[in-house]
Parts: structure tokens; C-alpha cells; sequence
């Protein structure tokens, strides 16, 4: 507005006269008015000097200088239009006397008026534009400082929400601390029931420990005798000592043999691994067996009771046997009474005949059971000893042995196999596989094997045996 207003002034001083007239009329205090913030604003804007933000960040901190050089302007328009009324009154004055020269004079003094006030409004233009500057320097401090307040500002508003949020909490807090403290005072209320229960267990104690006081004198002169006990106690622990070293000996060595039995236990633990496998086998096999057990045991108890029985029935038999014994006892008794037949020799129960005359094996069975005997069975040594007896040296004679049935098995003719047998060496050998007959040949040796394998057509003497 400032400088609106300068350079206003300027182009009204460098007017004619009479054009300057024409601008009287232009320059009007309307132009002026200093409140005017539109006016302000476009005018500034329009000359470039402020940008409309800038403006507005300046408006407030610098109203008070736009009023002060409002001010000053108004002082110094009006001290113009003094100026201007007075020389306009001084020309029409002299216009009248000398109307050339002295208009020329007026305006020659009035351009030397025009020019100092020029130069006056050029300098307190100087001055305006330096107080721009400043205010311009101060507007882009003030610009800084308003940028600095906002971020603080959201600073404060960020620490605000915290601080907000913390009393949130704090709240939710303090009342949580109201229930804790109320819970609080009923522990108190109950610890001081204790206390006092306490205070009462007290007072007994004293009067227990009264008591243990006793006690302890009686237990200090029985610390005195445990005293003496430990020093016999500690001779002891001496020869104890002694005995653990050979203890630790005995350790060593049985660490040596800890180490082979561990040895011996991983070998163990191979084989245990091995049986653990065969259990699950065995198991499977217990499981077959143990029915097997049951049906078992079924029968067994069947056997047992079919034991019984047959120890029953073997009570019985042998009660008849002990009785049948006994018969025949008497029996023997009384065959062994009994006298043989003429040229027959008795030997035990049996009466034995030998014959004179030789006859194959067949016919001399046949003769033997003609007389009511059949060809000698020797059953025992005795007997074998008593039939080699009966012949003479060089004799054979027919006994009641054969193999004619099935070669090889050697029957009595009383149909019982040969168990007890007396062959002469490399006998029996069927000879010529033609040998089915048994005799018993009288040699003078030692022993009792006379017997010899024969062909049963061959003529011999015979031995009979009833
Ligand atoms: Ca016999
Ligand atoms: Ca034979
Ligand atoms: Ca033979």
C-alpha cells in the first residue's frame, strides 16, 4: 500500500500542470484506507512483494507496523495537499501580474518543491522497503517458529494420547489395588485371629521349653558319658579306617572285575536280546502247550483215577499172588517129592532122559513126547551145567532148540525165544545153510558154551525133560 501510495505521489509531481489537475482528482483518501485487508492484500500480492500464504502468516504480527506507516502516510499526504493548495493559490496570483514569467518562476520553484520532496519520498522509501525486509525476515522466523510449535504440538498431542492411555491403565489399576486391598484386609483380619491363636501356642511352648530346659540338663551329663563313647568311638573309627583302605583295595579289584562283568553283561545283554525273541516264540509255544497241559491234565486225572484203580486191582492181585505163591510153594514142595521114572534122573522139579540110540531131531522130539516129555529146554546155568553132565566124552546130543520157523531166531519147543544162550565159539553158524537144529556137545573146557547148530536130519542121541 506503501508503495502504491510513493509511487502514486511520484506520478502526480511528475505530472503538468494541468494533467496534475486531471490526477487530483484520482488521488482520493478512498485509495488510502490502511484497513482495507482486501485492498492490502491484492495490492501487495499483485506487486510481487508477498506471496497470499506469506501474507496471511504475516497479517497478524505485522498489523501494528501497517498502522504506524499508515499513519505516516496520511501525515504526509496532507502535508501535500498543504503544498499543493498553497501553490495553486501563489500561481493564480501571479498569473494575473506577469502571467509568463512568473508562471515560469512557480514552476521552476515548484519543480526544485517537487524535486526535494522526491528526494524526501525516495529515502523514507528506502526506509519502508528496509522495514519490509525486516518484516519479512521476522514473518520467515515467525514461519520457522510456527513450523517448530506444530510439530511440538503433535508431539504434545502424541504424548497427550500416551499420557491419556496411561491414566486409563492407572484406573483400571487402582482399582484392581482397591480389590487387592480389600482382599488385603481380610487376611490382615485373619492373621490377626492366627496371631492371637499363635500368641496362645506361644505360652504353651514356653512352658514346654521350661520343660526341655530340664531335659537338656539331664541330656548334657548323657552328652558326658556319649563323650567318653566317642572316644572309644574314635579308636574304632581308627581301625575302621584301617579296614577301608583294604576296602579300596578290595574296590580296585572288584573294578577290575566290574569292567569283565560288564563285559560279560553286554555279551548278556546280546544273548538277552536273542532270548527276548525266543520268548515271544516260547510264548506262542506256552499258549499251545498250556492247552496242551490242560488236556493233559484232563487225562491225568483220568489216568489217575484209572490208577487208582488198577492199585486197587494191583492190591488184589498181589494179595492172590502172595496167596498163589504160597501154592505153589507147597506144590513145588511136593513135585520136588515126587521120584522119576526108571533110567530118568531127577534134577530140581524136572527128570531128565537120555537116549541110548540116535534119531534125527524130529524123530527124537517125537520120542520124547511119546513118553510125556519133549526135548530139554534149558532155561538156567544150573541146568546147563546138569545136561552137559549127563554125556560122556565125545557125545552130542539133540536139545529142544531150533530156527527152522524163521532162520536166524532160535526158538525153545516150548514156544519161549532163546534169551540165555551157551554156542560154542563161531556158533551158530548154518553151515551150508542147511543147520536148524540145536545140540549140546560134551567138551572138556572150562567154560559152558557146548551148544553147536546141526542139520535136524543128522542121527543123535537126545536129552528129554518132563
Ligand atoms: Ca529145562
Ligand atoms: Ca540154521
Ligand atoms: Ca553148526
Amino acid at each position: 500500500m506503501l508503495r502504491n501510495f510513493v509511487r502514486t505521489v511520484y506520478d502526480f509531481l511528475s505530472m503538468s500542470p494541468l494533467n496534475r489537475k486531471n490526477s487530483e482528482t484520482i488521488i482520493r483518501m478512498d485509495s488510502m484506507e490502511i484497513d482495507d485487508g482486501i485492498y492490502i492484500n491484492k495490492s501487495l500480492i499483485l506487486e510481487g512483494l508477498i506471496t497470499h500464504e506469506n501474507f496471511q502468516r504475516q497479517k497478524q504480527p505485522s498489523r501494528c507496523s501497517t498502522v504506524f506507516l499508515g499513519l505516516l502516510c496520511v501525515v504526509l499526504l496532507a502535508g501535500n495537499i498543504g503544498q499543493i493548495i498553497y501553490y495553486k493559490i501563489t500561481t493564480h496570483s501571479r498569473l494575473s501580474a506577469d502571467p509568463n514569467q512568473a508562471s515560469c518562476n512557480a514552476l521552476a520553484k515548484e519543480k526544485d518543491l517537487l524535486q526535494n520532496e522526491n528526494d524526501t519520498l525516495t529515502t523514507e522509501r528506502d526506509q519502508v522497503q528496509r522495514n519490509s525486509d525486516s518484516l519479512t525476515a521476522e514473518g520467515k522466523w515467525l514461519e520457522a517458529r510456527l513450523s517448530n510449535l506444530t510439530e511440538e504440538k503433535h508431539i504434545l498431542q502424541q504424548r497427550c494420547k500416551s499420557l491419556t492411555n496411561e491414566r486409563n491403565k492407572c484406573k483400571v489399576n487402582s482399582s484392581n489395588l482397591k480389590d487387592e486391598r480389600d482382599q488385603l484386609q481380610a487376611s490382615y483380619n485373619t492373621l490377626k485371629q492366627e496371631s492371637d491363636q499363635i500368641q496362645k501356642s506361644y505360652d504353651d511352648k514356653q512352658r514346654t521349653l521350661e520343660r526341655l530346659q530340664t531335659k537338656h540338663n539331664n541330656l548334657t551329663a548323657s552328652k558326658d558319658q556319649l563323650q567318653t563313647n566317642y572316644s572309644n568311638l574314635q579308636r574304632e573309627k581308627n581301625e575302621l579306617q584301617t579296614r577301608f583302605h583294604m576296602l579300596i583295595a578290595n574296590r580296585d579289584e572288584l573294578q577290575s572285575n566290574y569292567s569283565s562283568l560288564r563285559r560279560d553283561k553286554e555279551k548278556l545283554q546280546r544273548s538277552y536280546n536273542a532270548l527276548n525273541n525266543s520268548e515271544v516264540y516260547l510264548q506262542i509255544s506256552y499258549a499251545s502247550l498250556w492247552k496242551d497241559k490242560e488236556q493233559l491234565h484232563t487225562r491225568y486225572n483220568t489216568l489217575l483215577s484209572k490208577n487208582e484203580r488198577l492199585q486197587t486191582n494191583y492190591s488184589s492181585l498181589a494179595t492172590e499172588k502172595e496167596e498163589l505163591q504160597n501154592k505153589i510153594n507147597k506144590v513145588m514142595v511136593k513135585v520136588r517129592d515126587i521120584r522119576c521114572d526108571t533110567d530118568w534122573r531127577k534134577f530140581d522139579i524136572s527128570c531128565y532122559f537120555i537116549s541110548n540110540i540116535k534119531k534125527n531131531w524130529t524123530d527124537s522130539r517125537k520120542a520124547c513126547m511119546a513118553q510125556g516129555a519133549d526135548l530139554v529146554v534149558i532155561d538156567s546155568r544150573d541146568e546147563q551145567v546138569f545136561v552137559h553132565g549127563l554125556l560122556q566124552t565125545g557125545q552130542n546130543a539133540w536139545i529142544g532148540l531150533t530156527d527152522s520157523v524163521q532162520e536166524g531166531t532160535w526158538m525153545w519147543v516150548d514156544g519161549t525165544p532163546l534169551t540165555t544162550a551157551y554156542w560154542e565159539p563161531e556158533q551158530p553158524n548154518s553151515y551150508s545153510g542147511n543147520q536148524d537144529c540145536g545140540e549140546i556137545v560134551q567138551k572138556p573146557t572150562e567154560t559152558l558154551d557146548k551148544w553147536n547148530d546141526d542139520g535136524c536130519f543128522a542121527a543123535q542121541l537126545w536129552i528129554c525133560e518132563k
